[in-house]
């Protein structure tokens, strides 16, 4: 497996309540290692196993909930 680590611009971070959703969705999505989201630079910091999701499958995720990953 490849483990990646990357950290990308969200669109759509407005709150501490976002933080948190954008935190819990994608910590239970398969594939996702580690999540943190940090809400002054509107970006979230990913590790994934890419042979699990791709960046285009979690940007997906991302938009069912409201946001937009930028890559
Ligand atoms: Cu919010």
């Amino acid at each position: 497996m490849t483990i990646l680590k990357e950290s990308y611009p969200v669109l759509g971070i407005e709150c501490a309540s976002c933080v948190k959703k954008i935190e819990s969705v994608l910590n239970k999505t398969e594939g996702v290692i580690n999540v943190g989201v940090n809400f002054a630079s509107e970006k979230v910091l990913v590790e994934y196993d890419d042979e699990k999701i791709s960046l285009t499958e979690l940007a997906n995720v991302l938009k069912k909930i409201g946001y937009e990953l930028i890559t």
